[in-house]
């Protein structure tokens, strides 16, 4: 008969087998409490290129983050009002909430609508994740899809509750350009706890060939959790940085309602040539993808 000695180096687990034993919802991401000044420093840096992100406490404060979304609501009543479905050919995704307020999920451009968003990602702090970005960086807030605001709920009439597996590298492969080095920068306005779903991403994958972008998983249409998978958590006012290339998805809230409510700012960052859009441009083809996946 064998026996198993549980003695030696063996006997005690790593982080990573010790994680694994947890469950899922519980492997939240530990990481040192980042602030950010005047510039990233070498720890920060090196940091999001190990692990593919990073989370900056405090960003803002609370007042700050009040009158922002003071600010993206009265954007999101206007575009109601207006009845738009699109915006420089971008669709909004648009939900109902249990007392029939329509509302926007998914808005974009938000920056083009409100002076004062204009003016919170003008700060110069955000210069100093432009610069880490790579040299020529800018924040393009008329290309692509321009300043993102999500906003997941939980709740019947929600038409953005969670999003599948994806790397937002994909965009660069639908507008026929190869993946940058794609940093998302995300601006919390709700805290975001694992109870109300929120990112889920795979440590490392930033780092994989362009091919395992494209096969690792189906984009979009995957939406199980991955025994491998971390939670990202957050408070209202903290930034988050992820690599464009590594694999990720939203989960949804077990909260429902108001308590579901998870509202975050995704900021363009670019490089090479400017291609600004207008009313006139068509809905860009990841979109019809997600859209063919069930995501607005
Ligand atoms: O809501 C988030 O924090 C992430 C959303 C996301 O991954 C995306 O819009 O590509
Ligand atoms: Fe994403």
């Amino acid at each position: 008969m064998t026996t198993i000695e549980m003695t030696g180096p063996s006997a005690t687990p790593t982080d990573a087998e010790r994680a694994r034993l947890l469950p899922r919802a519980n492997r939240v991401i530990q990481m040192p409490s980042f602030h950010l000044d005047e510039r990233l420093t070498k720890e920060q840096i090196e940091f999001l290129d190990t692990y593919g992100f990073i989370r900056f406490k405090a960003f803002a404060t609370k007042a700050k983050v009040r009158e922002l979304i003071e600010e993206i609501e009265a954007v999101d009543r206007q575009i109601i009002s207006e009845g738009r479905t699109q915006i420089n050919g971008v669709p909004l995704i648009i939900g109902t909430k249990k007392d029939g307020t329509r509302f926007v999920q998914r808005m974009v451009f938000s920056s083009l609508f409100s002076p004062k968003l204009a003016e919170f990602i003008r700060d110069p702090l955000f210069k100093s994740i432009l610069e880490i970005a790579g040299p020529g960086y800018r924040i393009g807030e008329r290309e692509r899809d321009g300043l993102v605001v999500n906003h997941f709920r939980h709740e019947e009439g929600s038409s953005y509750k969670k999003l599948g597996w994806h790397t937002d590298s994909l965009r660069d492969i639908f507008y026929f350009e190869k993946p940058r080095k794609y940093l998302n920068v995300g601006f919390y306005f709700d805290d975001s706890p694992v109870t109300k779903g929120g990112v889920r991403l795979l440590p490392f994958t930033h780092k994989q060939p362009i091919a395992g972008l494209l096969t690792h998983k189906m984009h979009f249409l995957d939406n199980e959790p991955d025994e491998d998978e971390y939670a990202i958590e957050a408070e209202a006012g903290d930034l988050t940085i992820h690599d464009g290339r590594i694999w990720h998805r939203v989960a949804q809230a077990t909260l429902t309602g108001d308590a579901s409510t998870r509202r975050v700012m995704y900021l363009p960052l670019m490089d090479g040539p400017l291609k600004e859009k207008n009313e006139n441009s068509s809905a860009p083809l990841y979109l019809k993808l997600r859209k063919l996946a069930g995501h607005g």
